[in-house]
């Protein structure tokens, strides 16, 4: 079974988002800071116009940051009964 399974649509909201100090992204869920991050190479670059990260399927699953009024889905993460999380769009 594969750890991640991404719909057609090339771009999808992480929920990551630097909208309250620029540069210090964190989880909209739980307001911590990433781990991990997949950042594609430059990014992000938008600044104080681009608060929120998005996935790009179409760059090989990294990272960019986008102005949060767009309206693209959100890549959500579901847990299972076992052990697995399943990652659904
Ligand atoms: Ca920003």
């Amino acid at each position: 079974m594969p750890l991640i399974r991404l719909p057609d649509d090339p771009y999808h909201w992480i929920g990551l988002n630097d909208d309250v100090i620029e540069g210090l992204w964190k989880w909209h869920d739980t307001d911590k800071v990433p781990t991990f991050t997949n950042w594609y190479p430059g990014q992000p670059d938008g600044h104080r116009n681009a608060n929120c990260a998005i996935i790009h399927a179409s760059l090989h699953y990294k990272w960019s940051d986008q102005g949060c009024q767009e309206s693209y889905k959100p890549l959500c993460e579901k847990v299972g009964l076992g052990h697995e999380v399943e990652v659904v769009g």
